[in-house]
Parts: C-alpha cells; sequence; structure tokens
C-alpha cells in the first residue's frame, strides 16, 4: 500500500460535508480519515495501519481490496452501465435473485433489490402490509418492532426501531408497537453466545395481540441478533417462540439480517444458524462487500405468489428504486458471493466462533467491564458508564484503540466488534491485545 502523508495540498476542507451519524464538530476540530485499504487492514491519512475490528460498519466480509469484485464492476460498468429497472432489466439481476435464491433460507426464494438496509426494511414493511391486502386482510395495518432495535432510518424503520435518540424528533407511523428488548445484565451479563434465560420475553407478544386485536397486526419485525443496539444475541427458545405465536395468529415474521446475513454467525443467514424460517428477510451490507451500495428483500413463495394473481398485465407492487438491481450492484455481489463460496467464508466463520468468544471473554474482569457478549464473529464489551457522562468511557475506550491501531465501533458505552470473516487467530488476538490495554487506559 502506499503511504499518504498529510499535507496541506492533500487535506481536503472539510467543511460542506454534512456527515451522517456523527459529531461533525468534534470529528472537524480532530478528523480520522482513512485513505486506503487491503485485507484486514485501513491506512489513515497520517500513515497508519489500523486493524479492521469491525468490517467497516459490520458490511466488508470478506476484507477489503477484493480485486475479484473491483474487477466485475468495471467489466460490467464497461459493457452495460445502466438499465431502466421499471419495465425493463438485464441478465446480472435475474442471476444474482437465483443465487440468493439457492442460498436463501427455506421456501424465501423471491428476492426483490434495494440499495441499503434502510431501503430493504422500508421495501419488507411495504411489502407486508400490501401482502395483507392482497390477500383480503387489509385490516392488518399494525407492525411490531422491538426496543433496541435498529432498523435504519427511513420513516418505516425508524418507526419499528427502538433506539430513542433515532425517533424523538420524528413522529412515527401510526398503529405501531414495541416488544421488550431481551437484554438483562441481573441474569445474563458475560454469557457465551445466547444467554439460557428470557425466552419467556416473547410471552409478551401474545399481550401486545391481545391489546390490538391480533387480526389487525400485519407483521412484527425483530433483527435476530440485535446489532446497533449493542450486540444481543436472542434468548434460548425466544425466537422460536416468536415464530409459533406469529404462526398462530396468521401473522407476518419479518427478520432484519442487514448485519448477521452473509456469514456473520457462521451460515449464509441467522435465519438458518437458529433454524427459525421467517416470512420476510431484509438483507444489505455484506450482499456486495460493500463495495457498491445493494440491498435484498427475500419473500417467501407463498406472499410473492399472492400478488401474482389477477391480470398478467397489472404491476403487481407499486414499489422499487431508480437502481433496484443497478447492473454494477449486481455484478459485486456475484463476486461477492463467489468469494464467500470459494473461500468457504462462512464455514470459515463456524469454525472461529470459539476462537473469538474465548478471546472476548478475556477481557472479563478488567475495569469497569459490566458485560461482554458473542455470537458467530460479532461481539461487545459493555462499561459501566462514568458518574454523569454516559458514553463518555466508551468513547475513550474508542480513540485509545484507535490511536493503537485498531478500528471499532463505539455506541454509547459499548464497544462492538465484528471484524471480516477472514480475520486469522492472530489477528483475533490483537484485537482483543489492543481493546484490552485502551480499556485500562480508559480506567
Ligand atoms: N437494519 C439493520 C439490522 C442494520 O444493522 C440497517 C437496517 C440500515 O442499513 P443502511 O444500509 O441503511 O445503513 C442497519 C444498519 C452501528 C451501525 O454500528 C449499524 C448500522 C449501520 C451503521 C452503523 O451501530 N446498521
Ligand atoms: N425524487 C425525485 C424527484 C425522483 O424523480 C425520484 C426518482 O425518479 C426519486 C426522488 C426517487 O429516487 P430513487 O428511485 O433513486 O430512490
Amino acid at each position: 500500500m502506499d503511504t499518504v502523508t498529510p499535507t496541506r495540498e492533500n487535506t481536503p476542507d472539510l467543511s460542506a460535508y454534512w456527515m451522517p451519524f456523527t459529531a461533525n464538530r468534534q470529528f472537524k476540530a480532530d478528523p480520522r480519515l482513512l485513505v486506503s485499504a487491503k485485507g484486514m487492514y485501513y491506512r489513515t491519512a497520517d500513515g497508519r495501519e489500523v486493524l479492521d475490528g469491525s468490517a467497516g460498519l459490520w458490511c466488508v466480509n470478506a476484507g477489503h481490496g477484493r480485486v475479484e469484485i473491483a474487477a466485475a464492476v468495471e467489466r460490467q460498468l464497461m459493457t452495460l452501465d445502466y438499465a431502466p429497472s421499471f419495465q425493463m432489466s438485464h441478465p446480472a439481476a435475474f442471476d444474482l435473485a437465483s443465487r440468493l435464491a439457492a442460498i436463501a433460507p427455506k421456501g424465501l426464494d423471491r428476492i426483490f433489490f434495494t440499495n441499503s438496509g434502510s431501503e430493504s426494511v422500508d421495501t419488507a414493511l411495504k411489502i407486508a402490509l400490501a401482502y395483507q391486502r392482497a390477500r383480503g386482510q387489509a385490516q392488518r395495518t399494525r407492525l411490531i418492532g422491538r426496543e433496541k432495535g435498529y432498523h435504519g432510518v427511513g420513516f418505516g424503520g425508524i418507526s419499528v426501531g427502538g433506539l430513542v435518540n433515532n425517533r424523538r424528533v420524528f413522529p412515527s407511523l401510526p398503529g405501531v408497537d414495541h416488544l421488550a428488548h431481551t437484554f438483562d445484565l441481573a441474569t445474563s451479563a458475560f454469557s457465551k453466545g445466547q444467554p439460557a434465560q428470557g425466552a419467556h420475553l416473547a410471552d409478551e407478544l401474545e399481550r401486545i395481540l391481545a391489546l390490538h386485536g391480533p387480526e389487525t397486526v400485519a407483521a412484527v419485525i425483530v433483527e435476530p441478533v440485535t446489532g446497533g443496539g449493542g450486540v444481543l444475541p436472542p434468548p434460548v427458545g425466544y425466537l422460536q417462540k416468536l415464530r409459533a405465536i406469529c404462526d398462530k395468529h396468521d401473522i407476518l415474521l419479518i427478520f432484519d439480517e442487514v448485519i448477521t446475513g452473509y456469514g456473520r454467525l457462521g451460515k449464509a443467514f441467522a435465519s438458518q444458524y437458529f433454524g427459525v424460517t421467517p416470512d420476510l428477510m431484509c438483507t444489505a451490507k455484506g450482499l456486495t462487500n460493500a463495495a457498491i451500495p445493494m440491498g435484498a428483500v427475500f419473500a417467501s413463495r407463498a406472499i410473492h405468489d399472492a400478488f401474482m394473481q389477477g391480470l398478467p398485465d397489472v404491476i403487481e407492487l407499486f414499489h422499487g428504486y431508480t437502481y433496484s438491481g443497478h447492473p454494477a450492484a449486481c455484478a459485486a455481489a456475484l463476486a461477492t458471493l463467489d468469494i464467500y463460496a470459494d473461500e468457504g467464508l462462512f464455514e470459515r466463520a463456524a469454525m472461529l466462533a470459539p476462537v473469538w468468544e474465548e478471546a472476548l471473554h478475556g477481557l472479563r474482569g478488567l475495569p469497569n467491564v459490566i458485560d461482554v457478549r458473542n455470537i458467530g464473529i460479532m461481539g461487545a464489551v459493555e462499561f459501566a458508564p462514568r458518574p454523569g457522562e454516559p458514553g463518555k468511557r466508551g468513547y475513550e475506550v474508542f480513540l485509545s484503540a484507535l490511536a493503537d491501531g485498531l478500528y471499532s465501533r463505539f455506541t454509547g458505552d459499548i464497544i462492538a466488534l465484528s471484524p471480516p470473516l477472514i480475520v486469522s487467530e492472530s489477528e483475533i488476538g490483537k484485537i482483543v491485545e489492543i481493546l484490552g490495554r485502551a480499556i485500562k487506559a480508559a480506567g
């Protein structure tokens, strides 16, 4: 990799770019710029190598700088840069949908393309509502999400989402309710994998359904493992209970697998890991290894076929994006799926998960560590907040680790980790070693 040393000439003017989910003024006072990446490492503008402990934002599952993806995208752009997505299309979109159907949870083999996780969530919610109407259940308009859930930033996603800062300023869709989250330090701190306690929290769905009338509810949406909300694996038996209650009341179950999809838990999808099949599944991120933005919603055959009734010349679903199935994104996704298969990255993740678990739990006992959680190749370390300064300790650990050569994600007093699935055992050791030093330094 070339070393880039910042100079007056190559430091950009930072004022015009309004950064997403960022403390803009704090960042611009002390910017953190990445200029290149290869494999497990970023390189910063001041020429330092930084180990990527979070696969970017949980999305670069096959590691950085994959030449196969870049070459496929270039080939596609030089052959067919763009094809209209409405009433026209191109072969790669159909090829990709078929490839995805082949690795999908059983029966979820009808695929709708989007450009992000947020769009996948809003698409799945709209399909759920339109499906209920299509099958003569138009009164089923309510949606149920869960506390601590992150479903992106569209109006649908923030309505079913359960993170207060993403919700408080914006109006919500009407008719949305939320399950309780499953986080309970008292019973489950330092659980390895799924907490043993907490399946009963799924029974709350029955209470919520009784309150609103089950026949008014269209769908329940959850992340199989809460991700952005702090890496919360579901209690043993919890997802099975949700599935059973939805079946009993004829309600759709939507899994938001934007983070858990494409190998994070050692299977293509978390649905397969937990043995629970939803009716709709939202994905994005790892679909293209983040090289080109793309998302995909997987629908059951039953949902899809309910739309394919009546006259064949009417548009069945009034929904779609200019860039649904964009040729460059399809090329990136096809090349990414090849890498996942050729390098056995999902199996590799499954093989490494116990190593990851042991390494991460080695941080137990360090100052102010109140929880360590893990599942597949994802994990979190949670700290006691500094009195009167929630989030400060998490930010300090993040900064200290970054200065020491590790990129991680912080959210409040939680450090979340999800390295690329190509991570080696020694790199896992390095992640934990740097994080341990940062925890001690933050004190
Ligand atoms: N659903 C889930 C489960 C997600 O994790 C989205 C939807 C939205 O995807 P887009 O592509 O619109 O951002 C996400 C995204 C973090 C973090 O570290 C999490 C996400 C994105 C950025 C940061 O908390 N999740
Ligand atoms: N806004 C305007 C004015 C548009 O014309 C369009 C699409 O044609 C959109 C928004 C939606 O853009 P996209 O399809 O990329 O989501």
